[in-house]
């Protein structure tokens, strides 16, 4: 930043596609290139994370680790989706700030209250809903990173 603030640190984690490395770079203002993320990622201020680290328990060590480079974890959960694959309380294992973020909320038929169920149950207690087409939610995010 200008004036020399430090920002923020985010770790996203979350399924595959349910839309982490489009919100880092929606955030950060760069151009959308689809591809699927490989290994664990620091761009910027964000720490991206492949969806198999969620999917897989034996990458549970790995999220942790990279965890500790950042000021706030966020569990990223796709409206769109009927299921979840974060344990109950999952969010107990980080040692930071853990927000939960609700994507695409602009597809139709999707279910922001089911989503934010799932992040809930999973131990999240502040949730940001947002949408990487429509722009929503974003502001908020980039308050909070601030
Ligand atoms: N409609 C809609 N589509 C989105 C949104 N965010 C992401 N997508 C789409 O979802 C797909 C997957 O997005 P990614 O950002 O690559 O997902 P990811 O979570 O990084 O996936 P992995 O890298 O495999 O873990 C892409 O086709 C995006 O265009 C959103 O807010 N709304
Ligand atoms: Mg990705």
């Amino acid at each position: 930043m200008a004036d020399g603030t430090k920002q923020k640190k985010m770790m996203l984690i979350g399924e595959s596609g349910v839309g982490k490395t489009t919100l880092i770079q929606v955030l950060s203002g760069e151009g959308f290139s689809s591809k699927k993320t490989q290994a664990v990622e620091f761009c910027g201020r964000f720490i991206d994370t492949p969806g198999e680290f969620l999917e897989n328990r034996r990458f549970y060590p790995a999220l942790i680790t990279s965890s500790a480079d950042c000021d706030v974890v966020a569990m990223v959960q796709d409206a769109t989706r009927i299921s979840s694959l974060f344990p109950p309380q999952f969010s107990t294992i980080f040692t930071r700030k853990v927000i939960g973020i609700v994507t695409k909320i602009d597809v139709e038929g999707c279910n922001v209250e089911r989503a934010e169920r799932f992040l809930a149950n999973a131990g999240v207690k502040e949730i940001i809903r947002s949408s990487s087409k429509t722009n929503v939610g974003l502001d908020i995010l980039q308050e909070l990173l601030a």
